[in-house]
């Protein structure tokens, strides 16, 4: 196996004998082939496009879930994966027939093979590595990359009925084009900027499906304490399934928590309603085999990111949607389905409470409506200089003890600026009491990753009041954790925005090669982080 997708990939190089997440080289193998067929696929679709035929919705889907489920820690399950490119097969042959030629198609547009042994091999010869040339390589992984998160934020969208066929077609002529070896590395740049542009697209039509299904997040304080009933707990990112969940466990007597990415739930109008939503558990995704022990009820995780369970709590877990994990009960539906928890709340029955594991709340729900709400105090606190720096920490958390870098980046700040962050990075700040500045919270949390677009639209309403030409001129630094690919995407975006010397970490992704890296350098001022010493230094002197 060849891995090098995440941030904790093996020696910050790439995972070849087992996933560091604790994906294994058979995953892997079916991963890279999955990857292969849709991409295969999208050559037919994009083919079709251009011959006026009609390419159904649930195509688009399918393409948007095989990526998603590629995703890190989303599925362990080698099964789905194989299922998954049988399903792609099948929808391939049968739109190959309505394609008026077949003579300029790629080996992945034509290849078919239902035989595992086959499929194995094939996989073998079609993963990274099967790229030579180490830059083009590195461009074709970071827009696959980047794919990936928007394939993921476009199915959360897609589960609420929104869709954006323009978005669609990018994403398969895109991974048509990652087919092609006659695109240059200036060409491939060019590619990587777009996927920016919609990357921007996608995370604004997630934000339209989930403000206009659950209402705009508002702020919001969180218990993090327990109640004396059992309990279920959700995590991931997926807001329908926790909604079908707090409608069917009404009356049941169970409660329901978050989990990880799943707090922002708790921001949402439409959310407030269920007196039996008690509040967020634990910490971020790689906490899990300590909280879903203590958590004692069963837990539902709705998307990545899953830790490999232990056998403690295994038969508590279960998974949905693009998630999957071998020996944990699968619950099946798709868009516009009602899901069935029965199983879960069945079993919520049989459990313990969960074991407190800290008291106290935190507050949150600073998505761009709410900080708009409150745009003149914020621009009065900055004209008269009582905040004078905001830091963008958004981005994911994760188990390197290099990462508790940001813990006390965000205790050595001063006191007069003030963090804006979205995705699983807050936890490494967000239970500090870092106080408040007039009134405004020194962290303002916009919600998940996905609502780093809050952020943006904030940066761009600020721009505009303070008449800047450029978003660059605000006081604003940018400090981002990345682990996953859905953070590929939410840089690409930012890039894609004009936003400039952006500090990425705790170390800068393995499949940028050095010469891919430099343009980013040279063209974005994209930089590593050092210490916090050095970096108050860099953002505040
Ligand atoms: Fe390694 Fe990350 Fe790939 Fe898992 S997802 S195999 S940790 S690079
Ligand atoms: Fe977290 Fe996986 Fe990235 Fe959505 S849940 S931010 S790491």
């Amino acid at each position: 196996m060849f891995c090098y997708q995440c941030q904790e990939t093996a020696g910050c190089q790439g995972c070849t004998q087992m996933g560091v997440c604790g994906k294994t080289p058979e995953v892997a193998a079916m991963q890279d082939l999955l990857i292969y067929v849709t991409k295969g696929l999208a050559e037919i679709t994009t083919k079709l496009r251009d011959e006026k035929v009609t390419i159904e919705k649930k195509i688009n889907h399918l393409i948007t879930w095989n990526l998603f489920t590629t995703i890190t820690n989303a599925n362990f399950d080698e099964a789905v994966f194989i299922e998954r490119i049988k399903n792609t097969l099948n929808v391939k042959k049968e739109l190959l027939k309505k394609l008026s030629t077949h003579s300029s198609l790629s080996k992945a547009a034509i290849w078919e093979e239902y035989d595992i042994a086959q499929m194995k091999k094939k996989a073998a010869e079609v993963g990274v590595l099967a790229t030579e040339n180490e830059d083009v390589r590195s461009l074709r992984e970071l827009i696959t990359y980047g794919l990936k998160g928007l394939c993921a934020y476009l199915k959360h969208a897609n589960v609420l009925e929104k869709e954006n066929e323009a978005v669609d077609i990018f994403v398969q002529e895109t991974l048509m084009k990652l087919l092609d070896d006659s695109l240059s590395v200036d060409d491939l740049i060019g590619l990587t900027l777009q996927t920016g542009k919609f990357g921007v697209d996608g995370m604004a039509l997630l934000d339209d499906a989930n403000t206009s299904a659950y209402g705009n997040p508002e702020i919001t304080s969180v218990n993090l304490g327990v109640r004396a009933n059992p309990g279920i707990l959700v995590s991931g990112h997926d807001l329908r399934d926790i909604e079908m969940l707090l409608e069917q466990t009404q009356g049941t007597g169970i409660d329901v928590y978050t989990h990880s990415e799943m707090l922002p739930a708790h921001y949402y109008p439409a959310f407030k309603k269920y007196d039996n939503f008690v509040g967020n558990y634990g910490n971020a995704w790689w906490k899990q085999k300590e909280e879903f022990e203590s958590f004692n009820g069963p837990i539902l995780m709705t998307t990545n990111c899953i830790v490999p369970p232990k056998s403690s709590y295994k038969e508590r877990l279960f998974t949905t949607g693009s998630a999957g994990m071998v020996g944990c009960k699968h619950i099946p539906g798709s868009e516009g389905e009602k899901k069935d928890f029965k199983e879960l709340i069945n079993l919520a029955k049989t459990c313990q409470p969960p074991t407190e594991i800290e008291t106290g709340s935190i507050v949150g729900g600073f998505a761009h409506n709410q900080v708009f709400a409150l745009a003149d105090k914020v621009v009065d606190a900055v004209k008269s200089g009582a905040i004078k720096k905001f830091v963008v920490m958004a981005g994911c958390d994760g188990r390197a003890k290099s990462r508790n870098y940001y813990t006390d980046f965000a205790k050595a700040l001063p006191k007069d600026a003030v963090i804006l962050t979205a995705g699983c990075a807050k936890y490494k700040y967000i239970k500090l009491d870092l106080g408040d500045i007039g009134g405004i919270p020194r962290v303002l949390d916009a919600g998940q990753c996905n609502d780093s677009y809050s952020l943006v639209l904030i940066a761009l309403k600020l721009q505009e009041i303070f008449g800047l030409e450029s978003v660059n001129d605000l006081p604003i630094a940018y400090n981002i954790a990345w682990y996953e690919q859905k953070a590929v995407i939410v840089l690409l975006s930012l890039l894609y925005l004009g936003v400039k010397n952006i500090h990425l970490g705790p170390t800068l992704p393995a499949f940028l090669s050095p010469n891919v890296a430099n343009v980013l350098v040279e063209n974005f001022g994209i930089a590593g982080i050092t210490d916090v010493e050095n970096d108050m230094k860099l953002f505040f002197e």
